[in-house]
């Protein structure tokens, strides 16, 4: 089954435009990154692109290595800022893949050892 179209009046797509408000901590021409609002632990933090993409599949590949890129320079700064030891990335893909939200999105969490995410 074909997944759907990109959707423009997701949430993410309304905090691209200003429309909600986040707490940002990372922006350029082709990304931004903001804190999310329903933490798994401290620090967790969401990576997407700029560019219109329901998720992983629809995503053209030039604009996924940018965001991989960018991923990583993120990831660097919330590691040492929440002087994590290790790193958890989630990046869901349409209801069945546990997706809420349809815009692309990498999930960062900042992780210590015998700290669980909270669910
Ligand atoms: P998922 O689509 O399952 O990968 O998760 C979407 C994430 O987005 C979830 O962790 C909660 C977060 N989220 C949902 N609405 C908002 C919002 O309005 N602002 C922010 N900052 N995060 C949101």
């Amino acid at each position: 089954m074909a997944d759907a179209p990109y959707d423009p009046d997701n949430i993410f797509a309304k905090i691209l435009r200003g429309e909600i408000p986040c707490h940002r901590v990372y922006e350029d021409d082709h990304t931004l990154a903001f804190m999310d609002v329903m933490p798994q632990g401290e620090g967790h933090t969401l990576v997407i692109p700029k560019a219109p993409s329901r998720g992983l599949l629809d995503a053209d590949p030039e604009s996924l290595g940018v965001l991989m890129a960018r991923v990583q320079k993120v990831a660097r700064a919330v590691k040492a800022a929440f002087q994590a030891e290790g790193l958890t990335l989630f990046q869901f893909n349409e209801p069945a893949g546990g997706q809420t939200v349809f815009h692309l999105h990498v999930h960062i969490i900042p992780r210590r050892e015998g700290v669980p995410l909270k669910r």
